[in-house]
């Protein structure tokens, strides 16, 4: 909207031209989103706090949690909130784009509210049947991705990491991958935000990568040096990343150990389908395995975890997800967290190597 505003006057007043660079809008979408955050958490940690919109500890999980009991959550909210508003404040709204980023957004953030609505307010423990969520996912997954291919016409060739001049079309599967990532982002998230810190921490990791892989993709020179796919109009989604980080590490300030407040599904279920449409979007779909690795180390946990008790009886991990083997082996908690942060930022870095060594 400020684009839109403060944009066309550059032809009077040349200062205003700064608003055409995407860097610029970039920087102040990141700052807007933190200072959203500093604004609205301590207002919105008192408001669910008086209406005891707590957290429930499960008793068969690690004991130390027990002392979380009645820990504010839905906390996505916040970060909702502060990715959207200032995406909408800067970037340029006539771009498809970012449409589909903020309507992946807010429909996941809106399937996790209702989920988290239920658990917390209603105090139905279940909350929104595993069934009515993952349709529900598979739903907006599968909007998102038609309008992405039919719509705006993005290409169904894939960029395979280490390779340069391999980019396979997927053709009729293009859809179903589309999905695949969104939804399979989305609960990776999710499946990880089990400490304090824990899932946001690498979140806002990812959406730092892919602002550059963005920027990038956007760009057509750079592109061509790089011999990426170029996307035009995706180097608008740079601005939907920086508020994605800033919203991240505005939430972080409250969430780090000892949490002031969780996101709840609201937040873990947007945040991972936010990622994963991205990284449809600018062409770095399957480098979000290594991006978003902590994610998937925590999903691969609960599925050979699965795995493993179904067929042999024995459980690999103390616990699954991976996390709470570590909790279990003893470690106390901030170690595990800025440990898997750690990771993350290495496999970060890996990843934005691929861009040379291919
Ligand atoms: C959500 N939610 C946290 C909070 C957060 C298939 C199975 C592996 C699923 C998995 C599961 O349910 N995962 C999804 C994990 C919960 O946090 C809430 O949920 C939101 C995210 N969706 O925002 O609102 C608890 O996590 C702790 N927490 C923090 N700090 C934070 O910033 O400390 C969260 C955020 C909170 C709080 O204690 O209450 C959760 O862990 O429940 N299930 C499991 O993870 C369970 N694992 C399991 O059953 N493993 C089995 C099999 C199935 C693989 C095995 O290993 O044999 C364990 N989860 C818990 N207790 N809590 C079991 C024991």
């Amino acid at each position: 909207m400020l684009y839109h505003l403060l944009f066309p006057l550059h032809v009077d007043y040349s200062f205003f031209n700064v608003f055409r660079y995407i860097t610029f809008r970039t920087i102040y979408a990141a700052i807007t989103a933190l200072l959203l955050c500093f604004v609205l958490a301590p207002w919105l940690i008192r408001e669910l706090g008086a209406h005891q919109i707590g957290q429930t500890i499960r008793r068969d999980g690690p004991e130390r949690h027990l002392a979380k009991e009645g820990t504010p959550t839905m906390g996505g909210l916040l970060i909702v909130l502060a990715t959207v508003i200032p995406t909408l404040l800067w970037a340029n709204l006539g771009n498809p784009y970012i449409w589909i980023a903020v309507f992946v957004t807010v429909g996941f953030g809106t399937v996790g509210f209702v989920d988290d609505y239920k658990k917390v307010i209603r105090k139905d423990s279940k909350g929104l049947s595993p069934r009515k969520k993952f349709l529900s996912q598979l739903a907006l997954a599968g909007v998102a991705a038609t309008l992405i291919y039919l719509d705006i016409g993005i290409q169904d060739k894939v960029s395979i990491p280490f390779f340069k001049k391999l980019n396979p079309s997927l053709g009729m599967f293009y859809i179903p991958f589309v999905i695949l990532v969104i939804v399979g982002a989305s609960n990776g998230v999710n499946l990880t935000d089990g400490l304090d810190g824990l899932a946001i921490g690498p979140s806002i990791i990812s959406a730092g990568t892919y602002m550059m892989f963005a920027y990038l993709a956007g760009h057509i020179k750079i592109a061509s040096y790089l011999q990426i796919q170029y996307v035009p109009g995706a180097g608008e989604l740079t601005i939907f990343c920086g508020a994605m980080a800033g919203a991240g590490i505005g939430f972080l300030w409250y969430n780090t150990y000892p949490a002031q407040v969780f996101m709840g599904d609201t937040g873990s279920l947007s945040i991972g389908a936010a990622l994963g449409v991205v990284a449809v979007m600018v062409k770095q779909e399957i480098v979000l395995v290594l991006v978003g690795g902590v994610f998937v180390m925590e999903a691969l946990s609960v599925i050979l975890q699965v795995y493993s008790y179904k067929t042999t009886r024995k459980r690999i991990f103390r616990m699954a997800p991976i996390h709470h083997h570590f909790e279990l082996k003893g470690w106390p908690e901030p170690k595990i967290i800025v440990r898997f942060w750690i990771i993350s930022i290495i496999l970060a870095l890996l990843a934005i190597s691929t861009l040379k060594i291919r």
